[in-house]
């Protein structure tokens, strides 16, 4: 991308994971703004150890190194600003509007996942090397083309955004026009006025502000209303027995029938206000 940081865009065939590549990649010193697409991954990854389904040629499939530099409380910020990029692209390229759902999910109108982030970090930087943070994307864009395309799992679960906008949408401007919205947020990123913008952009978009939830942790689950994101991109939840600041967890946006009473769940990442 002439202009911006992402200047040095490695496409390739086959990999396993673009996050994989990357961190490694990483590791070896290779500098922020990198990115990475794959036509096809062999063992694409969705976070908490799930796979991320996508057929040879359909989809985009990107990592993209950061170096941050702003606090560690803020990292969250990091994948905000990628899915944020990629909501701009959906809406430019393919006039798709995506929203999103907590913690980076981009759903389309009728809930259905258009695409999903994961970012990971590196294990401790090189010295001298700030860290880094690879954030992947996937985006459903040729594939799915309907239901009949996807395992039973997925079936009303996942769409595409030629599925969405009713023609075939390009991946590859999807890409540039993604690398283009994010130059500026990155930026952002870097004073606490800019990180605070991100994080209300995410508020304002986001469908899980103001639903009834279900939070989902290693440790068990509970149920409340979630009332908003913090400037750090953290997920605020009424309950009950008070407030929850949601650092990372699953979410299930509840239907009232699926309400049912759970035992508050211990500790986790979660913390009480
Ligand atoms: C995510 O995980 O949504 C993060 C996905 C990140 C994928 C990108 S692709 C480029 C980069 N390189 C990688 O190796 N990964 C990143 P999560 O929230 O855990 O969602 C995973 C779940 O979504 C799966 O367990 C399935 O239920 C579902 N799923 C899998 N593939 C899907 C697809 N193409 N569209 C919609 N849902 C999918």
């Amino acid at each position: 991308m002439p202009g911006n940081r992402f200047g040095d865009i490695r496409w390739l065939h086959s990999v396993d994971s673009t996050n994989r590549y990357l961190l490694d990649e990483a590791r070896a010193g290779a500098p922020e703004g990198v990115v990475a697409v794959a036509d096809h991954q062999e063992a694409g990854r969705g976070r908490l150890g799930r796979r991320w389904e996508a057929p040879p040629g359909a989809n985009l499939l990107c990592s993209i190194l950061l170096r941050p530099d702003l606090p560690v409380a803020s990292r969250h910020l990091l994948s905000t600003v990628v899915a944020l990029a990629a909501a701009d692209a959906c809406q430019a390229v393919a006039g798709v509007t995506p929203v999103f759902k907590w913690p980076n999910d981009l759903l389309a109108a009728d809930g259905r996942k258009l695409a999903g982030v994961l970012a990971e970090a590196d294990a401790p930087g090189r010295p001298g090397l700030p860290a880094s943070v690879v954030v992947g994307i996937g985006v459903n864009v040729g594939w799915p083309g309907s239901d009949a395309d996807l395992p039973a799992e997925l079936v009303g679960r996942a769409t595409s955004l030629s599925q969405e906008a009713g023609r075939p949408v390009e991946r590859e401007s999807l890409l540039a026009d993604l690398l283009v919205s994010l130059e500026p947020r990155v930026t952002a990123l870097g004073t606490a006025a800019g990180r605070s913008a991100q994080a209300d952009e995410l508020r304002r978009r986001c469908a899980t502000v103001g639903a009834r939830v279900r939070i989902q942790l290693a440790n068990g689950s509970f149920d409340g209303t979630a009332t908003g994101v913090t400037d750090e991109g953290h997920l605020v939840v009424a309950t009950p027995s008070g407030t929850r600041t949601v650092v990372a967890g699953d979410v299930v946006h509840l239907r009232p029938a699926e309400e049912r009473d759970l035992p508050s769940a211990p500790g986790g990442r979660v913390t009480s206000e």
